[in-house]
């Protein structure tokens, strides 16, 4: 069924989501927030995040806040074709997502992108 992320373009929270998205090559179907017009706070969004923050994802009846949880989420429904085990070492460091989308906002090419675990070593490339 569609992944439907809930997102705004200025949000760092909502790229990290976006950019595991991308990674995995997922179809989404897009739902744009605008948080400068408060659409965040209408109560049609509200009712999926009643904290009225994005991300949120929508996905087979389940409505999935906080983007970690949302990241976690999409990793465990479509995990890496690679080594899960070295998936696992990746997936524990919030911190290399943040990274990663600093990076992406700034335009740097995510193919060239290499997963770095906390410990510093290298878990994934994507090429
Ligand atoms: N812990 C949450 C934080 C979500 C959050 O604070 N999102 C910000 C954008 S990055 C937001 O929606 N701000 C709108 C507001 O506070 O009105 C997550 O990681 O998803």
């Amino acid at each position: 069924m569609t992944l439907e992320p809930y997102y705004a373009s200025e949000s760092l929270c909502s790229q990290k989501v976006k950019l595991v998205l991308a990674e995995k090559e997922l179809k989404w179907k897009s739902h744009l927030i605008n948080l400068l017009t408060f659409e965040n706070l209408q109560p049609s969004y509200m009712r999926l995040n009643p904290k009225g923050v994005v991300p949120t994802l929508l996905h087979e009846g389940r409505i999935i806040t906080d983007s970690v949880a949302i990241m976690r989420y999409l990793d465990k429904q479509f995990p890496y074709p690679c080594n899960r085990a070295v998936c696992h070492v990746c997936w524990r460091c919030d911190r290399l997502f943040a990274v990663h989308c600093l990076q992406f906002t700034t335009g740097f090419k995510p193919g060239l992108l290499t997963h770095t675990a906390i410990c510093g070593r290298i878990v994934r490339s994507i090429s």
